[in-house]
């Protein structure tokens, strides 16, 4: 297995059903991943361990799923300089309102990427990532560039 680049951290199991379409276009782009389960409230030492030794892994990007009152990713953004892009994951009793919320609104200081609630949410963050990685990465960007391209190209004009 080659050394990740993408940490997906969530909160819960629960959150994978979600969070797996995170790993979508990095499976596609080959990106190595590492996925764990992290969460703020109930595993704050493991979140403390994981944030603040994540740069020192090797890790470029970290994605941070979480529902309810979602702070893992503005907790994970509090202690490294790595970008944090966040999915707001659906919750029980208000639809992922109440993660994009906890989410989105951010301290100024600190920066979190809010995507969309949900799986398309989770998507896109794999591919955020990726575009983030490609920034540096000459090989990445064109093998992105060229997904972009047969994505237009799968978009039929009419209506079948
Ligand atoms: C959050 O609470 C998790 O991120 C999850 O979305 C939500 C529910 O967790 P479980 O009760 O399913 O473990 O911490």
């Amino acid at each position: 297995m080659n050394q990740p680049r993408v940490s997906i951290i969530m909160g819960s199991q629960s959150d994978w059903a979600t969070m797996q379409a995170a790993t979508q276009v990095l499976n596609e782009l080959e990106i190595a991943y590492e996925t764990r389960v992290v969460s703020a409230h109930r595993t704050p030492e493991r979140l403390y361990q994981f944030a603040s030794n994540a740069h020192h892994q090797g890790i470029e990007v970290i994605i941070a799923g979480a529902g309810g009152s979602a702070h893992l990713a503005g907790m994970a953004a509090a202690m490294t300089h790595l970008p944090v892009i966040a999915v707001p994951v659906a919750s029980k009793h208000f639809n992922g309102m109440d993660s994009l919320m906890s989410m989105v609104q951010m301290p100024r200081g600190v920066a979190v990427a809010c995507q969309a609630v949900g799986e398309a949410g989770a998507y896109n963050a794999g591919l955020m990532a990726v575009q983030m990685l490609a920034l540096a990465d000459r090989g990445l960007s064109e093998r992105l560039q060229a997904w972009r391209a047969r994505q237009t190209d799968g978009v039929p004009n009419e209506v079948e």
